[in-house]
């Protein structure tokens, strides 16, 4: 049991409603903090000050790469990452990243300072709750939980309530608005906890009867397929379910295939893996759904931790849906059947899921005909079909480099712990395809938001939370510099954080998808022209704010950077930033010929009264 008042003040001992915040984060592990400080957070900056020992608070260059380096921290650590900052502007920057870990299952607490009251409504410098900008309303429809402490009395319940949302599973972010004069009242009655067992709890279980029909669902088909979505993630690492599942699939042998969010959380280079399906996948699922003559169709398929949005499931593809059964496994229950109608819905934990299957499991012996012919099957696809769509393309040598190519020697280069943060842009279909990841190394991505700018902060913090890790960011140059100043960032407290970027001088993911869905006959490249970026000196950029920086034109020079580039990043925490010059006609695999989206229909033909006149 655990105890709930060893914490608490000690006798005489009267704390500020900022002191208390200060103690649950502590309680959460939380030992970085996100932000840029302002007027409405003077009185908790001087707190943090005055902790500065046991909270470090980290100045950001923008309010939203503080919040992608929160989830990056909260990534490494599986603990809070906190951003905090100024009220008005500071408030709205910190949105963006904030929205997008609530979208990505990340644990985010956002505190955001407010104006002291006795000034709302009367035009104070960046008030945000009684003025026309409501941050507490933008906030409740960005995240899983907002609220504004307005008076101590209430405070300790609304801080303890925004850690049970976004310590819920699957983790959200959570916001408080904190006016200023607030957080220097004294509570008139406190307790600490001294565990957050005490005031949030997790599922544990799981409904056995269900478990149960689909461990029989499963076995009583002839072809079933296991889809891992980016919700395994945290159960598969920290409750050690991954590796039930492994031997789960080896005792029956089912193959596997994850979500590109979800990339990584099985082994990929397990025998057994199909790797990635959805955008960029991998191109060995397909052999699978599909029917081969003289093989049994596939018949069901287990979903566990996947919302099934667009990017997992090749827009809704028909071809995901077995002969069979369709079983989903979520604790969000409002992603079951919302893609695909299911055969049986289980609301549960998939770590907690997983551990009873496998019990389960023991009293049912496989069948070993079965299993070894399904052994075979995915053996056989794997021996005769590369996983690549162009293996040339991974192989290549050239210069510029094809960012396939670029892979591969990072591939080769990278430590077993490695964590590898993607961006949005084309790093995604790069990354996504051609990386093959196994445990203890871990690749993650944003696919339901993908805001460009994510790795490039989130790599700090990664790297900040597990500094004995190789924490790389792969990101285009528009990203890059969307967030790039986040190198300055990392130098000013020594994180070596490394970024490889993209260069193609381009917004290349929209340009060439503008140019493949409304191509202009007349004019290829018009869209590669209109989305240029101009060419700007990105080894400069990064010097200038103490970062080792290096330009890279072949997979060769790339192959001697690494090397460097990882070691000082881990030994002297020295930033690093590569800047790798890539061939920019070259296209992700997005989309698998096999599973193409439609294309829209042409739009109508402006009149042509000349080339380059506005219609
Ligand atoms: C914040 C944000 N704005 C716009 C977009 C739309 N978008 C998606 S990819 C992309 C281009 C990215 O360019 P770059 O970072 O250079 O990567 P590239 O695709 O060229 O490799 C854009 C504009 C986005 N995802 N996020």
């Amino acid at each position: 049991m655990p105890k709930i008042a060893s914490a608490q003040p000690a006798a005489g001992e009267s704390l500020s409603v900022g002191q208390v915040l200060l103690r649950y984060l502590a309680l959460e592990g939380v030992d970085h903090i996100f932000g840029i400080p302002g007027g409405a957070l003077t009185i908790m900056m001087e707190l943090v000050k005055n902790q500065r020992d046991r909270f470090k608070y980290v100045i950001c260059r923008h309010e939203t790469g503080a919040a992608y380096m929160a989830d990056g921290y909260y990534r490494a650590t599986g603990r809070p990452g906190v951003v905090m900052v100024t009220s008005g502007p500071g408030a709205t920057n910190a949105l963006t990243g904030t929205m997008n870990a609530d979208n990505s299952g990340s644990a985010v607490f956002t505190l955001t300072g407010e104006v002291n009251e006795q000034f709302f409504g009367k035009g104070y410098l960046q008030e945000g709750l009684d003025a026309r900008l409501d941050i507490n309303a933008i906030y409740q429809a960005a995240s899983a939980y907002s609220a504004v402490l307005v008076d101590q009395s209430d405070a300790q319940a609304l801080i303890a309530q925004s850690l049970r949302n976004a310590m819920s599973i699957p983790r959200r972010a959570a916001h408080l608005s904190m006016p200023n004069n607030v957080m220097g009242e004294t509570m008139s009655s406190v307790y600490i906890p001294a565990d957050p067992a005490v005031y949030r709890a997790t599922p544990q279980g799981v409904p056995h009867k269900q478990v149960h029909r689909a461990l029989d669902m499963i076995l009583a088909a002839k072809r079933p397929l296991i889809l891992l979505g980016a919700g395994c993630r945290e159960a598969f690492r920290d409750r050690g379910s991954g590796a039930l599942l492994v031997d789960f699939v080896e005792r029956y042998g089912i193959p596997v295939m994850t979500t590109a969010d979800g990339k990584g959380v099985f082994p990929e280079k397990h025998d057994l893996s199909l790797r990635v399906y959805g955008i960029a996948d991998c191109m060995w699922p397909q052999f699978w759904l599909q029917q081969a003559p003289g093989s049994p169709p596939y018949d069901a398929l287990l979903v566990l931790g996947s919302s099934l949005g667009e990017l997992s499931t090749n827009m809704w593809h028909p071809m995901l849906m077995p002969q069979g059964p369709f079983i989903q496994v979520d604790l969000d229950q409002r992603v079951i059947g919302r893609a695909f109608d299911v055969a049986l819905g289980i609301v549960a934990e998939v770590g907690a899921f997983v551990e009873v299957l496998s019990e389960m499991s023991a009293r049912c012996p496989p069948d070993a005909a079965a299993v070894e012919e399904r052994k075979a099957l995915v053996a056989r696809i794997k021996k005769t079909q590369s996983p690549f769509i162009d293996p040339g393309q991974y192989a290549s040598d050239a210069s510029p480099i094809e960012p396939a190519a670029l892979v591969r020697v990072l591939q080769q280069s990278l430590t077993d712990d490695a964590m590898i943060l993607i961006d949005a842009g084309n790093c995604v279909g790069w990354s996504a395809h051609y990386f093959a990841i196994d445990p203890p190394q871990e690749i993650h991505s944003c696919l339901s938001m993908g805001p460009m700018g994510f790795a490039v902060g989130a790599v700090v913090g990664a790297k900040i939370g597990a500094p004995q890790r190789t924490c790389l960011a792969l990101v285009g140059d528009g990203a890059f510099m969307m967030h790039g100043a986040e190198v300055s960032t990392a130098s000013r407290y020594k994180v070596g954080a490394i970024w490889i970027v993209l260069c193609d001088d381009n917004l290349n993911m929209v340009s060439q998808g503008e140019a493949f869905f409304f191509p202009d006959k007349q004019d290829p490249d018009i869209w590669t022209e209109l989305y240029a970026l101009g060419n700007t000196n990105l080894e400069l950029f990064a010097k200038s704010m103490g970062a080792d920086a290096y330009r890279v034109d072949s997979p060769r020079e790339m192959q001697r950077i690494m090397p460097i580039a990882i070691n000082l990043a881990n030994t002297e925490g020295r930033p690093q930033v590569v800047i790798a010059h890539i061939d920019r006609k070259s296209i992700p695999p997005y989309y698998n010929p096999q599973y193409l989206p439609p294309r829209p229909p042409a739009p109508p033909s402006p009149p042509t009264i000349g080339k380059g006149t506005e219609s």
